[in-house]
């Protein structure tokens, strides 16, 4: 079993218990160890095979990981097996329809004698569900929408799952193979596609049959799809595929260049090496007349030969970036580097899973100068979202912690919810108190585009609301988005002097690159987050930065990459003079 489909137990698992009306307190340690799961660096097969405590995963106890021993060694659960039990069989394909979780679900099953998919969608035909209270026909119309979605789900992997299984797989084959000189990941992967159909991987090494007869002896790997002298491809548990390819150092560029893509990109490529008398493929260039080949052991080098402009693999989309390149008119994109602040941060204060100490001493630790601590307001019940109590005596905690740590600036902060109604979740009054106030949708996600465009401007027009978080809610290849006019949303961003968040966390990538690009045109203020509900979670801004690059963002266009004296001066401006401190800044 390997990790996705652990973490899916325990998942199942918090929604079984919440049916069930378990305490919240035991539901969250289920949903916490999910997530946990779900993010580990190593597969959990393999520390319960080398016999490794899990108890010192945080967020892991006793408890689980006694059942994910028992998960690991037999396959089963006999706790999950008995719980099922209680409830009629299809219950658990129900509550992972996007939109009902388990409270709806109950009531579907309680009230309406729904608990199959197919009885959910006869009961939207016929209006059963509609005429529910509290329901009503929106929410069913969203419900056929999300289940259409999920009938048409492709087979491609989310990017949240498949990079952190390249990279596993980068590791495994360095320890084991000492002639390993370059490998890397290539492909959709390293352009940052949202989903994956398949992870490429490129290697140089002095001895290419100890690395490929590597792959296919991984412990991971359960059928072996070819194995030859430059190339090996492999399939994971659940069709995941491997493709290798093993070269010399001196067609390296070219290789990795030729397997980046995506097609359309590498076909205005060829067609413009054509042009120049020259034919491109994954050993080089040749010359069409005497059939010299020229060799190329970086891509840089060859873009430059055929008089192109450098294009970073997230622009390689077959789009715009050739003719860019040609007339040199890519920009300086932003990177890693640029960011200077993390402004969309969770602790265990809510549903995070690390106390608020150990989220600033990470933070130092990655040279941010400046922190926003915003746990989840009060609406958020079941991610113990603080009432405004709890919010003071935050505050006091963070501004104490500010105190001790001269080396960040730490920012009181909130992820309050905007309401179905488009009202707020606290008062101005305590808005007021708050250095950085991140707002959100997260309900009554299925409403119709003019309702959702209106609760969420409504929202901006707050003077306190200094951005919006995670715009469409989406979770890749498991939620759809919200219908909204997006269009109207930013002009309203840039009207009221709000930003718009690029949320970093590899399951939303939200705002999405087309967005962000349409974002950019605009002129609206973009922030690029992680929302780390861990530590290790601050290194997710490497996705936000991708998704930016996509956008064609330069450091700019993003305000966190102010330095801490400018942004201060941009958060001391009120809302609708801020516009004018960003540009000048940037
Ligand atoms: P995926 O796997 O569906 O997410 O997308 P990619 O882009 O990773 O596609 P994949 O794995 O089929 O191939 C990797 C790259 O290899 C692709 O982006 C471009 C290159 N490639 C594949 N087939 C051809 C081809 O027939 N001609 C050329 N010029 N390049 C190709
Ligand atoms: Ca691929
Ligand atoms: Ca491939
Ligand atoms: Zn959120």
């Amino acid at each position: 079993m390997n990790n996705g489909q652990i973490a899916e137990v325990f998942e199942n698992i918090a929604g079984l218990l919440e049916m069930q009306g378990e305490k919240v307190f035991t539901i969250r340690a289920y949903q916490r160890a999910a997530r946990t799961i779900e993010r580990l660096p190593s597969e959990l097969e393999d520390m319960v095979r080398e016999e490794k405590d899990l108890k010192e995963i945080p967020g892991i106890g006793k408890a689980i990981s006694e059942k994910i021993a028992e998960l690991v060694n037999t396959n089963e659960l006999a706790y999950y097996d008995r719980l099922k039990a209680e409830f009629p069989e299809g219950i658990l394909d129900l509550m992972q329809i996007p939109g009902l979780g388990p409270k709806t679900t109950r009531r579907l099953w309680k009230e309406l004698d729904v608990t199959s998919v197919e009885s959910l969608e006869e009961s939207i035909k016929d209006g059963r569900l509609a005429s529910l209270p509290r329901l009503g026909k929106k929410t069913a119309e969203n419900i056929a929408r999300q289940i259409s979605f999920a009938r048409t789900k492709s087979q491609r992997m989310p990017i949240a799952r498949a990079m952190p299984i390249a990279t596993r797989i980068i590791e495994a084959l360095r320890s084991r193979c000492p002639g390993i000189q370059q490998i890397q990941y290539a492909g959709s992967l390293r352009r940052y596609e949202e989903t994956i159909g398949d992870i490429d991987l490129v290697c140089t090494s002095g001895s290419p049959q100890e690395v490929l007869d590597a792959l296919v002896a991984l412990p991971n790997v359960v059928d072996v799809l070819g194995h030859g002298d430059t190339k090996a491809s492999v399939y994971l548990s659940d069709r995941i595929q491997i493709d290798l390819r093993v070269v010399d150092d001196r067609h390296y560029g070219s290789l990795m260049q030729y397997f980046t893509g995506n097609l359309q990109h590498n076909i205005q490529l060829r067609d413009h090496a054509n042009s120049l008398g020259l034919s491109l493929n994954e050993y080089g260039l040749t010359h069409v007349d005497d059939g010299k080949l020229e060799e190329f052991a970086d891509e840089e080098s060859l873009y430059e030969r055929l008089g192109l402009q450098y294009v970073p693999p997230e622009l390689r989309t077959g789009v715009w970036e050739i003719p860019a390149a040609l007339e040199h008119r890519i920009p300086g994109l932003v990177e890693i580097a640029d960011i200077k602040g993390d402004l969309h941060d969770h602790t265990d204060w809510s549903d995070g899973r690390d106390p608020m100490e150990v989220m600033v001493a990470a933070a130092i630790d990655r040279g941010l100068q400046y922190l926003a601590i915003t746990d989840h307001s009060v609406g958020r019940g079941i991610a113990n979202g603080l009432s405004i109590e709890r919010l003071s005596e935050h505050m006091k905690m963070v501004r104490d912690l500010d105190d001790r740590n001269p080396g960040i600036r730490l920012l009181c902060g909130t992820e309050m919810d905007i309401r179905a109604d488009g009202t707020l979740d606290y008062p101005d009054s305590v808005l007021q108190e708050l250095d950085w106030v991140v707002a959100s949708v997260h309900s009554a996600m299925g409403q119709d585009r003019q309702t959702m465009t209106e609760r969420i401007i409504a929202a901006m027009r707050n003077p306190y609301v200094d951005v919006v978080g995670h715009l469409t809610t989406r979770l890749i290849g498991e939620r759809q988005p919200i219908e909204a006019d997006f269009d109207a949303i930013f002009k309203a961003a840039l009207e009221t002097g709000t930003a718009m968040e690029i949320n970093a966390s590899p399951e939303r990538l939200d705002l999405k690159d087309s967005h962000i690009a349409r974002a950019r045109e605009i002129g609206v203020p973009l922030v690029i987050n992680t929302d780390a509900h861990t530590e290790e979670s601050l290194d997710n801004v490497h996705y936000g930065i991708a998704m930016a690059r996509r956008g064609w963002c330069e450091p700019h266009h993003i305000v966190n990459t102010l330095e801490l004296p400018e942004f201060l001066e941009f958060l001391d401006t009120p809302k609708s003079e801020r516009m004018k401190v960003f540009l000048r800044h940037a």
